[in-house]
């Protein structure tokens, strides 16, 4: 067990503004990094965080065993030319693995002292990305390109398997690192028990190895089949913004806009397609990856996976996602509840009710 537990938090702009200007007193010690971490002893864990736009480096961590996974570092260093997404010195018993570490202002990692860094994709740095000088460093699995100084520079230390060539990614621009078929990363690695997932939690390996870098091809939610073709139907959604939902459930239709609805449904017997989100929308909505429907009198929910554009935290969808199930009993009205969550610009607001959304519940829909 672990003594602290950092996860799914979201630490950018210390020291800066959102503008890039620098606001950091770099006369104090520890500066204004991401994450600073100075334990002798401590183990931690650093798991599905953003960690980016930081005047200094995304993470330091100097001592301490730790395991830091499925993490995004990100444009660090924007105040301080000599710092970029991590600093990682005296890790011995520390792993490092499906962590996505892009443009930062300087090297990706620079590491010392038995860190383990495996299945890291770590790309577009101003420095080199991965830097380390120690004889217990061990690197496999990484996959490390088209960094400004040398991509993988160690002095000492085990590595294999790494890829320094052109992984061929869906859409590094636009911070999409995953890999696209014929990708010379595919089934390259070598077999790692201390990863077992990817960075999405595909498991690890699809096809007939494990993948080099932090995305495993195959099966992952990136190519995830979309049900084709989708039934059309039509709109079979019985609630409007004037009906009245059942106690103990929210509201199908956006509560800063009702006229917006966010859980509907089309019908084209015996199918149902199930809709959730606002593909249209340009507020940020995430989708939960999972409806339920149940026949009216019924007495369980069926779950209904709904499938959307890219797997966010193993668990939403982004704007919008739907799924397709049978009507459960074609002689009575279906329920449906699904879960979106909007980003107000201030806070979240999941499974509204009214416009306060002082408490979430499941979004009702009624479908005929
Ligand atoms: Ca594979």
């Amino acid at each position: 067990m672990e003594d602290y537990q950092f996860i799914n938090l979201n630490i950018h702009h210390n020291g800066v503004t959102e503008n890039g200007q620098s606001t950091c007193n770099r006369g104090q010690n520890p500066g204004c990094y991401g994450i600073y971490n100075r334990n002798d002893h401590f183990k931690g864990l650093i798991e599905g965080c953003e960690i980016h736009d930081n005047d200094g480096y995304g993470i330091v961590s100097i001592d301490g065993a730790l395991t830091v996974r499925n993490n995004k570092i990100f444009n660090n260093g924007r105040g301080n030319p000599n710092h970029g997404g991590v600093q990682a010195i005296y890790q011995e018993g520390s792993v490092w693995y499906n962590n996505l570490i892009y443009n930062n202002n300087n090297m990706g990692i620079w590491a010392s002292n038995g860190i383990e860094l495996y299945n890291n994709t770590i790309y577009g740095n101003g420095g080199a990305g991965i830097q380390a000088t120690d004889g217990g460093t061990v690197v496999r699995n990484n996959i490390v390109y088209r960094n400004g100084g040398e991509d993988i520079n160690l002095s000492g230390g085990n590595a294999s398997n790494n890829l320094t060539s052109d992984p061929l990614f869906a859409n590094p621009s636009q911070g999409d690192f995953h890999l696209t078929s014929g990708s010379p990363a595919i089934d390259a690695g070598i077999s790692l028990p201390e990863v077992p997932t990817d960075f999405e939690g595909t498991p690890r390996p699809q096809g007939s190895a494990y993948d080099i870098g932090a995305d495993e091809y195959g099966s992952g939610v990136s190519s995830s089949p979309t049900p084709t073709p989708l039934p059309s139907g039509t709109n079979c959604s019985q609630y409007t913004s004037s009906s009245q939902i059942p106690q103990g459930f929210a509201v199908p239709w956006d509560v800063q806009n009702p006229s917006i609805m966010l859980v509907s449904a089309n019908c084209t017997p015996p199918m149902l397609l199930l809709k959730a989100g606002d593909p249209n929308t340009t507020k940020t909505i995430y989708v939960y990856k999972d409806g339920y429907v149940a026949p009216s009198g019924g007495s369980s929910w069926t779950p209904v996976q709904l499938f959307g554009s890219s797997l966010i935290s193993g668990a939403w969808y982004k704007s919008s996602a739907q799924g397709v199930t049978n009507i459960p009993d074609p002689t009575k009205a279906t329920y449906y509840v699904a879960y979106t969550c909007t980003w107000t610009g201030s806070k979240w607001m999941c499974g509204c009710r009214d416009a306060a959304c002082s408490q979430s519940y499941w979004q009702l829909q009624k479908i005929q």
